[in-house]
């Protein structure tokens, strides 16, 4: 099978020729022959000589076009399988603005990609970002063609009762023929990916909010009927984010209605479509009983995420897909300061760079490496990543860590004035940005243009003749082949600083501005918002500290300012004193995260350097008294309020077995997988009884009662570490404990905390609870992709069979992404033993799986192949299994999603 993979490049862009003045849209539908009958008129682009007209259209079957009311005939156009051809002469004597008609036929229920119209359990929706509106009908399928949309929706009454699209209802009429019909009229101008559909019998919540400028909103979220109990709490945050981004970026809504729909089947988490947001139901539904703590966090995060695309993405949205960023990354940014808003600001950076670390810095280090504004694609779906999303986010925190929060929003609403209506790019961001706040930011450029991950390398001495300190501070770019001009660019690195002296008190600011004249002179070291932020601007330079103690412990990138590498070689004692006494919650946990990171490494070098069925891991004497120090001074606050116990939970945590990964290449894989589960036991053992009382202490405060806010969730969270953590070390009343915590069906977090643990540690006894779960969740799909999910994360004793097995199970579905990510995705992700056993048993088994779903859904199958592409990282043996399977899946898959990402893989 060859692969038709056209490459688009940034650099090809050209403004449309045709501008749409109006679309109006009639959907009869039915599940296999849904008609579509589009009516646009347009006119030439002001400036564009004529042109052929084309039109994208994919998997569409048409039946007629009509330009100006006559009906073309077929050597009139030309149809390709993606493109419809209207050649310029049939335009040349027609008066401008045109009619055209333009009726298709298409099959929803045969659309298993999920990415145009189609069913899901029965009902209809839409998904059209990145370019699925052209599954729909022969459009202009690019964000850069806005226009204002009517939509009429025509279906059987009894069947889908609920006929929803974008924008205000104007009319709903019964047909005399047992259909109905809804007109919906879309006001604001809006590119076709936001473009949405809903038919189907659902259930709907309605509340209503009243914005700061008098606009009564109705609220509705729609969803199965039994689930409707459990939409408060997305209503709550969706209410939530409405007040937020009034009070923060002076952003109210724009319709009388905000919708969200709930479905099970989803290729991601959710979709912003104008007024009518399209959700995984796995982001709106969440009760105590069947939801976590995590669950609840996601459904605000993603409610909160959606809602505030309404003005960036909506409002003002992208020129084009290399843009994405534009949207994304500043979405991703102004989440991240809600949910820091909602619970905890610290906790919340914690959660933020972990994942960036394990995930991102994986993704930028490897063939798909890409800047957070790509210069070319294949799939634009594949670009739906955690560089554009989470690295873009971290991007879009510079300007707000240099401008400062009232800088920032001088910029914001400078964007919006200029652009509100428009579709624009990164540079118009940052022109808003600079010229908000007459700031130069030519130099944030590069970060959307360079790859990787830079490294900041610090050498920090100090010169007791002059009682000064010196900071060596350098980048590298840490994609060492770095190929263009782009990537010889020094970077921006803003770079949070402080100093504590040898009593742990802070070296106060002043100290700091007297000492560092000249840097504050030269304009590299600024004081913003009460904390001192150095501005490294080339690959090489020196901050010089004067008439400064020669005890200080220097704290640098406080509060993760910028999304690099820090390579700063602190003595064991320094970092200890930090974690003790720095006053920066996010670099107090990062001093702890460093010191254990430190000892895993050395273990797994030593492992990997003398291979042995008996090693003996044993955490350091340093980690053993500072997590000792950490569970005491916790416990002593056990009865206090305003405690981030959510702090200790991740500082108590150890770093995640894949940025551990990280740390090596190549990475000795066999010595990661002995090492780090050891480590756990080991950690587990030598604190046993520490565990054991921060467990009894905190359940001892916690109400069975669930209740969502940062104290509860906080305690929640250092319970459940603690649980673990007594159940790694083997113990049997740990053991017993869980079960009872599991049998005590509190509230989700605490079953599926004992669960998971259990199963973790003691998969035998896990069996009968795995089967008591099952027996209480077999009908809440939510509930058992958890089931799927541990069993495919953490089942070790069955083998490969045992994920056979799980594939074999009467529930499992290959055309629902959330089932499918449950088992594929934890298998690779979670059960890295079994991943990279040494046969390349796993390897190959997730392969076959990839090709099998290619078939049905090429965009989720194209995120489960991520785990293989990474071959070039571990060791030649390994190499050569991942690699085989890479080229036999070459050769054998059929769409182009996942051709892109094997092949980039594959490039020498
Ligand atoms: N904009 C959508 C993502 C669309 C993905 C297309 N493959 C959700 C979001 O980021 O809010
Ligand atoms: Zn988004």
């Amino acid at each position: 099978m060859t692969i038709q993979a056209e490459t688009k490049w940034l650099k090809d862009y050209q403004a449309p020729v045709f501008e749409v003045i109006n679309l109006d849209l009639t959907f009869e539908l039915s599940p296999t022959q849904t008609q579509v009958t589009n009516r646009m008129v347009c006119q030439l682009a002001p400036g564009q000589p004529l042109a052929d007209m084309l039109l994208d259209g994919e998997s569409l079957r048409l039946i007629s076009i009509k330009l100006n009311d006559q009906l073309l005939n077929e050597v009139e156009y030309q149809l390709t399988d993606t493109q419809l051809r209207l050649p310029k002469v049939l335009f040349a004597n027609s008066s401008s603005p045109y009619q055209l008609e333009i009726v298709t036929e298409i099959n929803p229920q045969a659309n298993t990609a999920l990415e145009g119209l189609y069913l899901s359990s029965g009902r209809f929706c839409t998904q059209c970002e990145a370019e699925g509106f052209r599954k729909i009908t022969y459009f202009f399928d690019r964000p850069d063609v806005l226009t204002t949309y009517q939509t009429t929706v025509i279906a059987d009454k009894a069947e889908y009762p609920t006929l929803l699209a974008n924008g205000n209802l104007v009319s709903q009429t019964d047909l005399s023929d047992g259909r109905h019909q809804a007109v919906w009229q879309d006001p604001h101008k809006k590119p076709c990916y936001l473009f949405a559909l809903v038919a189907g019998s659902f259930g709907c919540l309605t509340d209503h909010y009243t914005t700061a400028e008098g606009r009564e909103v109705l609220l509705e979220i729609y969803t199965e009927p039994r689930h409707l109990a459990k939409c408060r709490h997305a209503m709550d945050s969706l209410i939530a984010s409405m007040r937020w981004d009034e009070q923060r970026f002076g952003l109210s809504y724009d319709l009388d209605r905000y919708m969200i729909v709930a479905v099970d089947d989803f290729n991601m988490g959710a979709m912003e479509n104008k007024g009518l947001n399209v959700f995984n139901s796995k982001f709106v539904l969440a009760d105590a009983d069947s939801a976590t703590d995590v669950d609840f966090e996601g459904v605000e995060a993603v409610i909160a995420h959606e809602y505030f695309h309404n003005w960036t993405g909506n409002r003002v949205t992208c020129r084009d897909w290399f843009q994405l960023t534009l949207k994304e990354g500043l979405t991703v940014f102004r989440d991240q300061e809600f949910t820091a808003d909602m619970l905890s600001a610290p906790v919340k950076r914690i959660e933020d760079v972990r994942r960036l670390r394990s995930h991102q810095f994986a993704e930028d280090a490897g063939p798909m490496a890409h800047p957070i504004q790509p210069q070319s694609y294949i799939e634009m779906n594949n670009f739906y990543t955690l560089t554009v999303y989470e690295k873009g986010a971290e991007v879009v925190r510079l300007y707000q860590t240099l401008l400062g929060r009232d800088g920032f929003r001088k910029g914001m609403d400078l964007y919006f004035a200029r652009h509100d209506g428009q579709a624009v790019t990164v540079d118009d961001f940052r022109l808003a940005m600079a010229d908000a706040n007459q700031q130069d930011l030519t130099p944030m450029q590069a970060w959307y243009q360079q790859a990787g991950t830079p490294h900041v390398k610090v050498v920090a001495d100090y010169d007791a003749s002059q009682q000064a300190w010196l900071l060596q501070f350098s980048q590298q770019n840490s994609l060492a082949q770095a190929k263009s001009e782009v990537d010889k660019t020094p970077l921006l690195i803003p770079i949070k600083l402080a100093a504590f002296d040898a009593t742990g008190q802070a070296w106060s600011s002043s100290f700091l501005a007297s000492a560092a004249q000249d840097a504050i002179a030269a304009g590299q070291l600024r004081l913003i918002e009460g904390e001192w932020v150095y501005l490294l601007t080339a690959f090489n330079q020196t901050l010089n500290v004067k008439d400064a103690p020669a005890d200080l412990v220097w704290s640098l990138l406080r509060d993760f300012s910028a999304p690099v590498i820090l390579d700063y070689a602190m003595p064991a004692a320094a970092r200890l004193h930090l974690a003790k006494f720095d006053t920066d919650p996010f670099n107090r946990w990062e001093m702890v995260q460093q010191l254990v990171l430190a000892d895993l490494i050395a273990q797994v070098n030593q492992a990997a350097a003398t291979p042995t069925a008996d090693l003996v891991v044993k955490p350091s004497n340093e980690v053993v008294t500072l997590f000792t120090s950490l569970l005491t001074e916790a416990l002593a606050k056990t009865a206090q309020a305003d405690v981030d116990w959510a702090w200790y939970g991740y500082a108590l945590n150890l770093p995640d077995m894949s940025y551990l990964i990280e740390q090596f290449n190549p990475v000795p894989i066999a010595a990661v997988l002995q090492v780090y589960p050891a480590y756990q036991r080991a950690i587990g053992l030598a604190l046993v009884d520490l565990w054991q009382q921060t467990y009894q202490a905190q359940a001892a405060q916690l109400s069975s009662d669930y209740a969502y806010n940062a104290q509860a969730i906080g305690r929640r969270l250092l319970k459940n570490r603690a649980l673990q953590a007594w159940l790694a070390s083997g113990n049997q009343q740990a053991l017993s404990a869980a079960k009872a915590q599991y049998q005590t069906q509190a509230h989700m977090t605490d079953v599926a905390a004992s669960l998971q643990g259990v199963m973790q540690w003691h998969e035998v006894a896990a069996a009968p609870l795995m089967d008591d779960f099952y027996q209480r969740w077999q009908d809440q799909p939510l509930v058992l992709d958890k089931w799927f999910a541990w069993q495919a994360g953490f089942g070790q004793a069955a083998g490969i069979a045992g994920v056979d097995a799980l594939l074999a199970h009467a529930k499992f579905a290959w055309t629902t992404p959330n089932r499918v990510r449950s088992v594929l995705g934890s298998f690779a992700r979670i059960n890295l033993a079994l991943f990279h056993q040494a046969d390349g048993a796993g390897y190959r088994w997730l392969a076959k799986q990839v090709l099998h779903l290619d078939a049905i859904n090429p965009q989720v199958a194209a995120r489960m192949v991520v785990p293989l592409i990474q071959w070039r990282r571990y060791q030649p043996k390994q190499q050569r299994l991942m690699k085989q399977v890479l080229e036999e899946l070459k050769g054998a898959i059929q769409s182009k999603d996942v051709f892109e990402i094997v092949s980039k893989a594959l490039v020498d």
